[in-house]
């Protein structure tokens, strides 16, 4: 029996079924906790949204940024841009049971001593209190009445907490912090622009995992979302977005033994050139 965090694999299926090919994965004994991301600019995001969802309780996602976009451009709050690979999803005739099941997902998870999230967490939150935070959004996405939420934290650019936060505010401050950060400030402000590498972050923002907790925090968080860093391997802090779909790899951890195995992704159906991720 064995649990895996992988990393975004944003549609690419070929190297999701090698990778779990790769670790053997049983769904009958073993789990894999993704950490969002699952879909867009890659070639299958329905067939990985499709594989997911059929494992049934062997398998848990955190949301990740283009998970959101999809649910977003489901609820009509956002068309797709021309970089999005997500029309077969919308055009599926499953479709509806495949939003249905995103939207039921949590954007934090524990397992055991490790929390999974798709992007941060500033130092100013304790494991505790983001819970808070991410259940107040999760109930939000699993209600009936999900698309007037979900257009606020969508759009939301709240890049700062702020005791007087209407609801909807604070879900999108939570939904920032846990799904788009990657360089902040030591006084807890995101930087949501910044996508480039670790060392260049901008004057003033440091990655949010090297600023000290202003509590200690006894799990080891993983997390996704920043391809620039690539795998991160250290006592509290464990980054898997490989950054498959930009021909590298697609990573899973090893609850366990921590472990990590790699799949290339460089000489198969789920490489795509760079060209036409820019045009
Ligand atoms: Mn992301």
């Amino acid at each position: 029996m064995a649990t895996y965090a992988i990393g975004d694999i944003q549609g690419c299926l070929a190297s999701f079924q090698k990778l779990l090919h790769q670790i053997s994965f049983n769904p009958d004994v073993d789990r894999l906790c993704l950490v969002g991301d699952l879909v867009n600019r890659g070639p299958d995001s329905l067939g990985v949204l499709r594989l997911a969802k059929n494992l049934g309780p062997a398998c848990v996602t955190v949301i990740g940024n283009h998970d959101l976009h999809l649910l977003a451009v489901h609820a009509g709050i956002t068309s797709l841009q021309k970089k999005d690979t997500l029309r077969p999803i919308l055009e599926a005739p499953d479709c509806e049971e495949l939003i249905f099941w995103l939207r039921q997902q949590p954007l934090l998870h524990q397992e055991r001593e490790y929390v999974l999230i798709h992007a941060g967490l500033l130092p100013q939150w304790s494991i505790d209190q983001a819970k808070e935070l991410a259940k107040d959004v999760e109930v939000a996405l699993r209600s009936d009445q999900y698309q007037d939420p979900l257009a606020a934290l969508y759009q939301s650019t709240a890049c700062e907490w702020r005791s007087d936060f209407s609801a909807d505010e604070r879900r999108g401050f939570t939904t920032n912090m846990l799904t788009r950060l990657r360089v902040c400030s030591s006084d807890g402000k995101i930087n949501l622009r910044f996508k480039g590498e670790p060392h260049q972050a901008p004057e003033g923002f440091s990655p949010w995992y090297l600023l000290p907790p202003a509590s200690p925090r006894s799990e080891t968080i993983v997390f996704g979302h920043w391809s620039a860093l690539g795998a991160l391997i250290t006592e509290k802090y464990i980054g898997i977005d490989g950054g498959c779909i930009w021909g590298h790899e697609l990573i899973a951890f090893c609850l366990e033994d921590r472990k990590i195995h790699r799949a290339s992704c460089g000489s198969h159906d789920d490489l795509i050139s760079v060209n036409d991720l820019l045009e």
